[in-house]
Parts: structure tokens; sequence; C-alpha cells
């Protein structure tokens, strides 16, 4: 049997971290993977997670089963936190997954459940592992326009356009912020649009919200998610706790489902536990855990607020210097939208020979379609990235 195995598709990402560790040069610059990085270059515990954790250790005194969808507590507390408190609460249905891209999957397999036939829409470009589980699960992709590459901010024209001919019942995945890999995210004119758009058409969001708190700040973040929810009969939500709890190898996720009405949403439930039962039974719970324990301890939970909120600061205040710095070494304002766009990444208006260029020479590790993770500069390597870029002219 093991004879017909073929080797599968690196993921581009993940290549790009070994080939940078790979690298024997002292002088190198990795911006490939998206994970935090603070001003030393260190990925840190959160405050609080060390705390919810040392509280944890002493308190938790079983280690048994929990429940197919996760503890409801969890749910009930990430629930809030992306849609606020009291929306659509009777609605709500939810399974606690292993990391956003566990949420992902499940999100395909309920949908797969629901209505086979749908065609799934996702905008050009998403994260490629959306592409690679849409590919696993063999359903019917499509994409819709939504990034233009000559100002760097959204094809709003496009993306309305190619919206507008989606089919009654298709699925419409977007990114709730921090576009990845670009950065660019639809303003709130645009959100309204969107609304009306999949409400003309009777289509379903299915939204990934991976950077809650990295874009504008917690609740700015799920402003589109929630304007969609007071819009919408029916919705698929996949959260990460990777990023903004810095829980990545804990892998902490969530599928939130809204559904029309109280009746359906206790079948939806029942669906997503059954989703559960056929993956892995239970999901990972400690990680889980933790993030109740912060959502629901008040000084906690002010504490994550600030570490992250400095976090998101942090790059904000770079994506600015950055943009400022290429404006200059390039005498130019093709760089102008790194300033504008959110969250983690940006996507720099580069060619794939300059990209190559930039490793070769330089050292400088970006994902081959020019995205960089913001946090992995400093204020010392942003005048060293802008110069180099602005070398590649000469
Ligand atoms: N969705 C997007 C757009 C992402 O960028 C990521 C990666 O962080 C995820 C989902 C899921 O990440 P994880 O499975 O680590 O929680
Ligand atoms: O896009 C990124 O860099 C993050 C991390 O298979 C990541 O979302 C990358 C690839 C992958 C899982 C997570």
């Amino acid at each position: 049997m093991f004879e017909n195995l073929k080797p599968q598709p690196a993921d581009s990402i993940l290549s790009l971290m070994k080939a940078f560790r790979d690298d024997p040069r002292t002088e190198k610059l990795d911006l490939g993977v998206g994970v935090y990085r603070d001003a030393d270059g260190r990925t840190p515990v959160m405050r609080a997670v060390k705390a919810a954790e040392r509280r944890l250790w002493e308190e938790q005194d079983t280690k048994s089963y929990t429940a197919l969808g996760g503890d409801p507590a969890f749910a009930a507390a990430m629930g809030d936190l992306i849609l606020g408190e009291g929306l659509a609460t009777d609605r709500r249905s939810a399974i606690a997954t292993p990391g956003g891209t566990g949420a992902v999957r499940q999100a395909i397999e309920f949908i797969r459940t629901a209505r086979p036939e749908a065609r799934i829409w996702v905008p050009d470009p998403t994260w490629p592992n959306h592409l690679s589980i849409l590919a696993a699960t063999g359903r019917d992709v499509a994409h819709y326009r939504y990034f233009d590459a000559e100002t760097g901010g959204v094809d709003d024209a496009g993306m309305i356009a190619d919206l507008s001919a989606v089919a009654k019942g298709d699925v419409v995945l977007l990114h709730a912020c921090c576009h990845n890999p670009t950065g660019a995210d639809p303003d709130a004119e645009t959100w309204k649009r969107i609304a009306e758009t999949l409400g003309e058409r009777g289509a379903v969001p299915l939204l990934d919200i991976a950077y809650q708190g990295f874009g504008d700040g917690l609740d700015t973040d799920a402003a589109g998610v929630r304007l969609l929810v007071q819009t919408l009969p029916e919705l698929l939500i996949c959260a990460s706790c990777s990023k903004n709890f810095g829980l990545y190898r804990e892998r902490v996720g969530l599928l939130l489902t809204i559904a029309r009405d109280a009746d359906t949403a206790r079948m939806a439930q029942a669906t997503l536990e059954h989703l559960n039962r056929q993956a892995y039974s239970f999901p990972p719970d400690h990680g889980a855990r933790l993030v109740t324990i912060i959502l629901g301890d008040p000084a906690l939970r002010a504490d994550w607020q600030d570490e992250l909120e400095s976090m998101r600061t942090r790059m904000l205040d770079l994506r600015r210097q950055l943009a400022a710095e290429l404006r200059r070494e390039t005498n130019s304002e093709r760089f102008d939208a790194v300033a504008d766009h959110r969250g983690m990444f940006t996507r720099l208006r580069l060619s794939e020979d300059e990209i190559a260029t930039l490793r070769e020479r330089h050292g400088v590790y970006m994902v081959g379609d020019g995205r960089i993770n913001i946090a992995g500069l400093d204020t010392r390597t942003v005048p060293i990235l802008a110069r180099a870029i602005a070398s590649l002219g000469d």
C-alpha cells in the first residue's frame, strides 16, 4: 500500500520557514510565516495566559473528557467576544476545534452535510490553506475579485460585481479582518454593500476571523461579522485564538454557526457535535480553557487586552514607518498602501524576480506573492528593508 504514496504539494509558507532556518547568513530577515514577534524577535507566552495556566494547574481536578462540542463556556465566551454580548444568542451553535484551521475544515464538512452542491466562493487571493482544504474535500470552488494590485486596496467594484452573480445558496468565504495575504480590508461602506448583495442573492457567508484585535481593535475588527449577523439569516464563522491569545501550538479554535431561528440552531448544534465525533471525538481543551478563564476574569481580561493592544500598535507603528521609509527611499508612492493595510500582513508590489533578488542578495525572506509579516520587522530593520527594495531598480 505505502508504495502508492506520492509527494504532496508543500505549504509555500511553511517551506519558507525551513529555507530561512537553513540560510547560514547572520544578517537575514524572516518576514514569512504569520507568527507575532516582539521587538526582540520573540513570541512570548502572553501574561494573562501564564496567569491562567498557573490558576488552571492549581485548580483543575480532572482531565476527564469534556463534551463533543468542547466546554460550552468556551463557546459562550468566544461567541460574545466575536459578536458582542446579546447578539443572536438564541441562533448560535458552536463547537471547539483544533485551531482556526480545524474550524475551517469543520465548516466545509458542515456545508458538505447540509448542501453538498453549494459552490464556495473565495477571495482572489486567499490563505493557501483554504484552497488546500477545499481541494481535499472536493468542493466546487470559484474565485471572486478582491485585491486591486494597482492601488493596493480592495477592488470594491470587482468584488461586488462578482458577488452579485453568485447563485442562491452558494457560500461566500470572507476574511473578517486583516486579510491574509494582502492586508487590504473592506471599509464600513463596502461591508454594507457585501451584506446587501449576499442578502439579495440568498448566499451564505463563511467568515474567517483569525486576527481579531490585530487590526483596529477587538470590536472594530468584528464589525463586518456583526453587521452580517444582524442582516442575514444563516452564517458560518471560523475563529482562531492562535494569534490574539498567542496560543498557536495549543490549537484553539471555534466554529460558530448562526441559524435562522432557535429550533434550527439546535439541529445545527447536533450536526456540529456529530462532525467533531467523526473527526476526533473531543476537541482539545487546555488552550480553550485558558481563553475561557481569561475572558471570564475582569483583571485577566483587562491585562490580556492591554497586551494585545500593545502588539497591535507595535505592528501599526512599524507599518507606518515602513510606508514612510519606502516613500523616501524609492521617491515614489508605489508602496503607500502599506500604511492603509491592517493586521500582520502587507502585500508589497514586487515581481517574482524582485522577491528572489531580495532573498539572494539581502537575505530577506517573504512569501512568493510579496506578502510580508510586519511583526518580523523592528525599528532597526525597517530602513534596511526599504533600502534593499529601493536598490532593486539599480
Ligand atoms: N485563517 C487564516 C486566514 C489564517 O491566516 C490562519 C492562520 O493563522 C488561520 C485561519 C488558522 O490558524 P490556526 O489553525 O493556527 O488557528
Ligand atoms: O498565513 C500564515 O502565515 C499563518 C500561519 O499551513 C500558517 O496563517 C501558515 C500555514 C499553515 C498554517 C498556519
